[in-house]
């Protein structure tokens, strides 16, 4: 019966067990995580313009093979999250379809616009670096599919954070226009990176049933606040101010008390109305439209393969 089924799925996740698609769950359960995996790879797929746009004006041979290869990872990492949304379940068209008429999010911060090559530094720095610290606690997310492809998204996401940090350290060695350029753009993203943690707990509906169902092991403050005080050491070896005049350490909490970001800013960015939310989609349906003669070629090949095969 369903209790029964539901007993089982309870003592599964108290003793800290993974879900596998094949096994029984809430329907809740279901829908938050799809709403959450479909969210996290248009992330990604969205996430590809921002840093996209510099690829033809990249600086050097170096830099440009460099960024080519961090674009393409998020194209992976887009795919193995649509892959395991289908696994409980969704329609990978109508994913695609929710994201193109808005009715489904992906991450405040890519509706932002990078202005100078100093961003895409800062993105993988910031950015990156946000994405590890709210991803590392996912491996050990209570579906299995979601937390195996958090693995290796983390293992890339890694390499990400590094490459953006090895850039801003050679711009911070450079000319007086380069810091500044990099000052600049660390003045930006600072507050839409801390921003990519969620609404404060307080403000969260999501959050409680996601912890109890281990599909989320920390809170969005939690994560915002140790992201906090992972990157305050790295900005000070930079040589960049990060843009909070309440930035302090506190010896009591041993932490880094900061600033409130303009939460009315982030829900204006949710709800559509970010400086390049339009254009982000506007690229993005103009990219699939192109496509659609690669999925049908693919859908006719697939098609003929398996005529054959049934010869
Ligand atoms: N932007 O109740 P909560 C990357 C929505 S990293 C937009 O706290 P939850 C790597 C939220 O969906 C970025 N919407 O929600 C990369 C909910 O609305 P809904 C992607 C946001 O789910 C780097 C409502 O507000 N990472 O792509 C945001 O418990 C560089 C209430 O919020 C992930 O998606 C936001 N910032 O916690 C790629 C990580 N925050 O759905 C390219 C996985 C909240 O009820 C270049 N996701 N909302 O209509 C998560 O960990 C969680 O979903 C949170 C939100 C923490 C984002």
């Amino acid at each position: 019966t369903e209790n029964e089924l539901l007993a089982v799925f309870d003592q599964t996740i108290a003793d800290d067990q993974r879900i596998e698609p094949r096994d029984w769950m809430p329907d809740g359960y279901r829908k938050t995580l799809i709403r959450q995996i479909a969210q996290h790879a248009h992330s990604e797929i969205i996430g590809m313009q921002p840093e996209g746009n510099w690829l033809t004006r990249a600086p050097s041979l170096r830099r440009k093979a460099i960024l080519t290869a961090k674009v393409q990872d998020e194209a992976g990492h887009g795919l193995y999250l649509y892959s395991a949304a289908e696994t409980l379940g969704a329609d990978r068209d109508d994913l695609v379809d929710k994201l193109l008429s808005g009715r489904q999010k992906y991450s405040s911060i890519f509706n932002y616009p990078t202005l100078t090559f100093a961003d895409v530094g800062t993105i993988g720095w910031l950015v990156d670096g946000a994405a590890i610290c709210n991803q590392v606690p996912l491996c050990r997310s209570s579906f299995g599919p979601y937390g195996r492809a958090m693995i290796r998204v983390c293992k890339e996401e890694s390499f990400h954070q590094r490459q953006g940090y090895e850039l801003l350290t050679v711009m911070m060695g450079g000319t007086d226009a380069q810091r500044e350029m990099v000052q600049e753009s660390v003045n930006r993203f600072w507050w839409p990176a801390l921003m990519m943690f969620g609404p404060p707990d307080e403000q969260s509906p999501n959050t409680e049933q996601s912890m109890a169902w281990h599909i989320k092991r920390h809170s969005n403050d939690e994560l915002r606040q140790r992201f906090v005080d992972m990157t305050v050491p790295q900005a000070q070896a930079l040589g960049v101010t990060l843009p909070d005049p309440d930035l302090t350490w506190n010896p009591d909490r041993e932490s880094y008390d900061f600033g409130e970001p303009d939460w009315s800013e982030f829900t204006a960015v949710v709800k559509g109305d970010g400086p390049l939310n339009h254009e982000r989609i506007r690229v993005r349906r103009a990219a699939h439209d192109n496509g659609a003669w690669v999925r049908e070629a693919a859908a006719a090949f697939a098609a003929r393969q398996h005529r054959t095969d049934h010869e």
